[in-house]
């Protein structure tokens, strides 16, 4: 079963992506998690990506695409996994479908989480104070919620026409989200 975790900066796909992927037995395969740990080795990506995260700007796809791609052919995931993060894109969402079209699967389910834009300003700023993450800032926040709007946004309707979006409720306990999630996607 492949999953994808679409939604706004904030609106849980990381805390929701490792309850599922631990209660469904399946990786997780997290691209603002890779991308974090490459800034912080300090390997040429890492040096590339910072320059647009900290912004709260995407990755750009030339230099994000051969990343996704090598994850999606890591044996672990072959049979399964959950994506939170990615594809965030049109090319990613291209190379997502196509690969996975080569080995006879397709995206499941595309679980689209809905949270007031106000919840999410109020959950990055906690983050903020809590862990200091450089892309949490109120003008980095800003400009993550518009590119989400421009370049994330459209691929529901690409998803949708194929009937594998579901629609999560995202405010509420993570536990009470965990299990509607699960109600969702009959498991
Ligand atoms: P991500 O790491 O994906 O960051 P995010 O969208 O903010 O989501 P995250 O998973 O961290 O937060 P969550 O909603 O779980 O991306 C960061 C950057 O990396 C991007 O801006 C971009 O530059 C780059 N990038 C990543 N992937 C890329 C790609 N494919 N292409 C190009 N660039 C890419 O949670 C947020 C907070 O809410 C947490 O503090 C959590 O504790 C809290 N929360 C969660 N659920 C809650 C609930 N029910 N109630 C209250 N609080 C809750």
């Amino acid at each position: 079963m492949f999953i994808v975790l679409l939604g706004a900066p904030g609106s849980g796909k990381g805390t929701q992506g490792k309850i599922l992927a631990e209660r469904l037995g399946l990786p997780k395969i997290t691209t603002g998690d890779l991308l974090r740990a490459a800034v912080r080795d300090d390997t040429p990506l890492g040096r590339e990506a910072k320059k647009y995260m900290d912004d709260g700007k995407l990755v750009p796809d030339a230099v994000v695409l051969n990343m996704i791609k090598a994850e999606l052919a890591k044996p672990e995931g072959q049979q399964g996994a959950v994506f939170d993060g990615f594809p965030r894109t049109a090319p990613q969402a291209e190379l997502v479908d196509q690969t996975l079209g080569e080995r006879g699967q397709r995206l499941n389910h595309i679980l689209l989480f809905d949270v007031p834009e106000e919840e999410l300003v109020r959950r990055l700023m906690a983050r903020a104070a809590r862990e200091g993450r450089s892309d949490d800032t109120p003008e980095a926040v800003k400009t993550r919620l518009q590119v989400y709007q421009r370049d994330t946004a459209p691929l529901i309707a690409h998803y949708a026409q194929r009937g594998v979006v579901r629609r999560v409720p995202g405010t509420g306990t993570v536990e009470d989200i965990a299990t509607e999630i699960q109600r969702v996607i009959g498991r």
